[in-house]
């Protein structure tokens, strides 16, 4: 079952047909059993007209790193030259997870809106993410699609400039739908992303849930230790596709996120 955010309205789409719920987001989140609410729910037969907008309501988006080999890697050789690549190695394997506030949901870009690159920055990517929908339980109660943009010379000139690397205006997307489903995603699920630039392939790359270093439960224990989520969390899980080092995105580069049982995320990179 995939929950879709539209104006004023969201669309629970089952077994392949849609109907509007009378319930808004935020409540929905927060239900006791959404998985088992949303099987017997009824509403007004309904069909997707107009975009469906980013799959976040009042929750705070934040976001784990380093949980994948690949991304380890990547940051230790961004880093290097500043002595911060140490930093990444330690995270990787130490107990405690990478986690970073990401973004509050009225920055967030949903399906069809343009992401950004900032204009201080050289070196800029996309970060294709799973990402938890947590309640305010510290229950997952679904899956979404994360870009998690970056800029990888400001992270890499000291691990201090994290949070300019990260939060920006249209630094984050969310959507296209929220997965529900009881059982958790099997390892074998894929992220894919591909960037295309005038008409052809400029990156294309993919990963598995497998290659993740820590479970999406770990990940939201820590989140939630001694933090509270009145209206729950998004929680983005890192990426395990990092283009190589001479990408950089460039303003009109279409991006495209897909895991299959979620769907499918696109944006362009706008213009500033
Ligand atoms: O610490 C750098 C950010 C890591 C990150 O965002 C990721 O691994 O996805
Ligand atoms: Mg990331």
């Amino acid at each position: 079952m995939r929950l879709y955010r539209l104006e004023n309205r969201v669309l629970l789409e089952r077994d392949g047909t849609f109907v509007t719920l009378d319930e808004p987001w935020d409540a929905l989140v927060n239900r006791d059993d959404l998985a088992g609410y949303l099987r017997q729910a009824t509403g007004p037969p309904a069909g997707v007209n107009g975009r469906p907008l980013a799959s976040i309501g009042s929750q705070e988006v934040w976001a784990a790193g380093v949980t994948y080999y690949r991304s380890r890697t990547a940051r230790i050789e961004e880093s290097k030259p500043s002595g911060g690549g140490s930093f990444y190695d330690a995270v990787y394997s130490a107990e405690r997870p990478e986690l970073f506030f990401k973004a509050a949901a009225w920055r967030v870009r949903g399906p069809g809106e343009p992401v950004c690159i900032r204009g201080d920055a050289r070196w800029s990517v996309p970060e294709p993410e799973l990402a938890l929908v947590v309640n305010r339980r510290g229950g997952i109660v679904g899956y979404t699609i994360g870009n998690d943009m970056s800029s990888r010379d400001i992270e890499g000139e000291n691990p201090l400039y994290l949070p300019q690397a990260k939060v920006y205006d249209g630094s984050c997307a969310l959507g296209p739908a929220m997965l529900v489903r009881e059982e958790p995603l099997p390892p074998d699920t894929t992220i894919a992303l591909t960037i295309v630039r005038n008409g052809a392939i400029a990156f294309q790359g993919s990963t598995t849930l497998a290659q993740m270093r820590r479970t999406p439960e770990e990940l939201v224990q820590y989140l939630y230790r001694e933090t509270s989520f009145p209206y729950g969390a998004v929680l983005l899980t890192g990426t395990g596709v990092v283009p190589p080092d001479d990408f950089t995105l460039q303003a009109g580069d279409a991006i495209a996120i897909t895991i299959p049982p979620i769907g499918t995320l696109d944006n362009v990179v706008g213009a500033r």
